[in-house]
């Protein structure tokens, strides 16, 4: 899939719209979501122009792919989350109901989460 300058996520990157940050570094942005399901719902993303994890392993540096996971591990700890737990996940494609396509990784905690389903 192209990647759509347009998208919702590439604005926020762009400052055309605001967020609400919660930590950034020179490959990634993470922000509150703004419909939350948990009392701690972060969105981690790489500033590149990437849909997918396809997109992303195929062509993102390694400091690109480190800073991101690194990111996910930063944000846990600034939310204070790390000793009751955290959930991550992340929407990729039709099939998994991607709504917006620039590669995002969802950080849910602050509740007993319900079991993971397909
Ligand atoms: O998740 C896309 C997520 O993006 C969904 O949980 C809402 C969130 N979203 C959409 N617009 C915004 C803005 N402007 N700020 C913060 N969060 C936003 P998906 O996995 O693609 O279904």
């Amino acid at each position: 899939m192209a990647y759509d300058p347009d998208n919702i996520f590439a604005k926020i990157l762009r400052g055309e719209i605001p967020c609400s940050k919660v930590y950034e570094d020179e490959h990634t942005l993470a922000f509150h979501d703004i419909n939350p399901q948990a009392p701690t719902h972060i969105l981690v993303i790489p500033k590149g122009a990437y849909v997918s994890w396809t997109d992303f392993s195929d062509t993102a540096s390694d400091a690109e792919i480190a800073a991101l996971v690194r990111a996910v591990g930063t944000v846990a700890k600034q939310a204070g989350v790390t000793e009751d737990g955290y959930r991550t996940l992340s929407n990729t494609g039709p099939d998994a109901n991607q709504e917006v396509p620039h590669l995002h990784i969802h950080v849910f905690a602050g509740r007993k989460l319900g079991r993971m389903v397909p």
